[in-house]
């Protein structure tokens, strides 16, 4: 029987029932390099989120996702890794990563790794024997130079597949005399899954983990690690280079070899785990595949269709998008994993720009905007996700000059764009300004002291200027900031079964402005109702049913409500008996 086969789940343990732990959690994301620094080098570290742990734990959180913190060189931040079994000194040390493990446990959370296993670093003792053919001669895609062309010469790649990170995806190795493939930085070779020592490897190494004491794994461009052996070209792209997510983004192999990670990892272990693929491209069908808890393979993936809305053809290319938009295709989600398998809710990570600026309005409806986003994420069926400094409304940056970037996505392309591309520098770093992965990398908020109570050194990035007004100190002790806004959403998720359980369904009301959806369990219902715009908007259609009275969380003080009127990025949440009881 085919390993991945309903049925099979006898075995599956990443714990996916339908109660298991993780579907009332809430998880919270630690880009650890710009978190807390608590040696004053500029980097955030393990012993600086050891010593705010407590601030999560007020927050209500249940798990942390800890971002890269093994050895790297650190091309890509940490998503190229040297050695899978080590800290990096930049962060700490693994005794400290296992006294963190303890201090998270102790306080009753958990805690998940970002295992970033499609690739490995170019300077992995793995990839130089495979280079030098030493040994793993094969744990890599290594291929000859188109035939006839010369190698190492442009338009010689074994494909025509792009890099995502600007370029070809293929890098000459004069050592080897072959092209090797990159779907990321040059820095950062794919692995070859379809050789089992490779699997082997990878899934010995996440026992190491789990033994060690995690509580599971964030799986980082997971879909990822199957490819057409074939390696065809892609239809070519504006940037030139053939798009290659159709042979690789859900190939012939990926439920196969999830299959047997599960198997290989999990089903010998008694612990509870939790498994989330990150899935660039994945669709609603595959991930009720992924997800479907009588396979066990995922307990939810990562997936991009609302966060690629606003991308006209490519992410640097914007388009204008309506609420309409963010809710039919959060509501598409929400109902292919409706009964069989589970959704993540997010709406920031370390890869996306900041939420309140990109889908909220972080002008003149700061707080109210932050906080209704909120609203109808963290309502909706699945685990949400929160991101560093999201909780405090956290925005973009107004980055300096090209000086002031450090991601390497950024850079290549602006590289990229300003030479190859032949646009204006002032044109393309106003994209990156709305854009650029370093919005969400920006040194964490702690004071609006001048190092942010991030850093007493000179930080890896500059602090966002704005840091003097908003941050953790002036929002923690007020329940009406977006911080204790947040805490409510959580504290509501985790008291009412309707947030975890609850059937969803879209209200499908005027204006346009307006994302209302309800969640039922039972004969309780809550209904959701968030007008995202600058303009106030009629809710007569509701009201009559409902009152002030029926709300059971809002962001506006109650002073401020109007009977039959949302106000500008109002979210309202009532709590209500369906169907209603007979009057009299
Ligand atoms: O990101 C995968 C991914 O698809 C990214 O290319 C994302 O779509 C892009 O950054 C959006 O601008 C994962 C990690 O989250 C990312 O930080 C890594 O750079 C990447 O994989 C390679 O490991």
């Amino acid at each position: 029987m085919r390993e991945d086969a309903i049925g099979t789940a006898g075995s599956a343990a990443p714990d996916c029932s339908r109660d298991a732990w993780w579907t009332s959690a809430v998880v919270y994301q630690v880009y650890v390099r710009s978190f807390a620094d608590s040696n004053a080098d500029g980097v955030g570290d393990l012993p600086g989120l050891l010593a705010h742990l407590d601030y999560l734990g007020d927050l209500g959180v249940d798990v942390i996702w800890l971002s890269p913190v093994y050895r790297s060189p650190q091309k890509d931040n940490g998503y190229d890794v040297s050695d899978y079994q080590d800290v990096d000194p930049l962060f700490g040390s693994l005794e400290q990563l296992d006294e963190l493990i303890h201090a998270i446990h102790s306080r009753g959370m958990r805690l998940i790794m970002d295992l970033v296993v499609n690739h490995t670093s170019d300077e992995h003792p793995w990839f130089i024997e495979s280079r030098d053919r030493t040994a793993k001669a094969d744990w890599y895609f290594w291929r000859d130079a188109r035939p006839g062309a010369a190698p190492g010469a442009p338009g010689s790649e074994p494909n025509n597949w792009g890099s995502a990170f600007s370029g070809p995806a293929w890098e000459w190795s004069p050592a080897r005399g072959q092209y090797y493939l990159h779907l990321f930085s040059v820095g950062q070779p794919d692995l070859n899954w379809d050789n089992p020592e490779v699997r082997e490897a990878v899934f010995e190494m996440m026992g190491w983990w789990l033994d060690r004491g995690v509580d599971g794994f964030r799986l980082d461009v997971i879909n990822f690690i199957s490819k057409d052996p074939a390696l065809p070209d892609g239809p070519v792209t504006p940037t030139g280079f053939g798009d290659g997510m159709p042979y690789f983004s859900y190939g012939p192999q990926i439920h196969a070899y999830l299959a047997e990670m599960k198997h290989r990892v999990f089903a010998s272990r008694p612990g509870s785990y939790l498994t989330v693929g990150e899935m660039p491209g994945v669709t609603p069908e595959q991930a009720r595949h992924f997800t479907d808890r009588r396979r066990g393979q995922l307990a939810m993936v990562l997936q991009f269709d609302h966060v690629a809305l606003d991308h006209a053809g490519d992410k640097w290319t914007e388009r204008a998008i309506t609420v309409r938009d963010l809710r039919d295709t959060l509501a598409r989600w929400q109902d292919a994993l409706g009964e069989e398998g589970w959704n993540s809710l997010y709406w920031s990570n370390h890869d996306q720009p900041r939420v309140v600026s990109r889908f909220g309005n972080d002008r003149y409806y700061w707080r109210q905007s932050a906080t209704a986003l909120a609203t109808v994420l963290h309502l909706q069926r699945g685990t949400p996700f929160i991101y560093q400094g999201e909780e405090l409304g956290m925005t973009n940056v107004p980055f300096a000059a090209i000086g002031s970037f450090r991601d390497v996505e950024t850079l290549n392309y602006y590289q990229d764009a300003t030479g190859r591309l032949g646009q204006h520098a002032a044109v393309v770093l106003r994209i990156l300004r709305r854009k650029s992965r370093d919005n969400a990398r920006t040194p964490m908020q702690w004071s609006g002291e001048p190092g942010a109570g991030f850093t007493d050194g000179e930080p890896w990035i500059p602090i966002n200027p704005n840091h003097r007004w908003i941050n953790a100190t002036s929002q923690t002790a007020d329940p009406d900031s977006i911080y204790g806004y947040y805490r409510s959403l959580i504290a509501l998720r985790h008291s009412d079964p309707i947030v975890v359980h609850g059937a969803f369904a879209v209200l499908d009301i005027e204006p346009p402005s307006l994302y209302a959806f309800s969640r039922q369990l039972g004969e309780q219902r809550l209904d959701i109702y968030a007008n995202l715009s600058d303009t106030p908007a009629p809710v007569g259609v509701v009201e009559p049913e409902l009152g002030l009275d029926d709300i059971v969380l809002g962001n506006y003080v109650s002073g401020a409500r109007r009977e039959g009127l949302l106000q500008p990025w109002e979210a309202r949440v009532y709590r209500r008996r369906w169907p209603a009881p007979m009057p009299g």
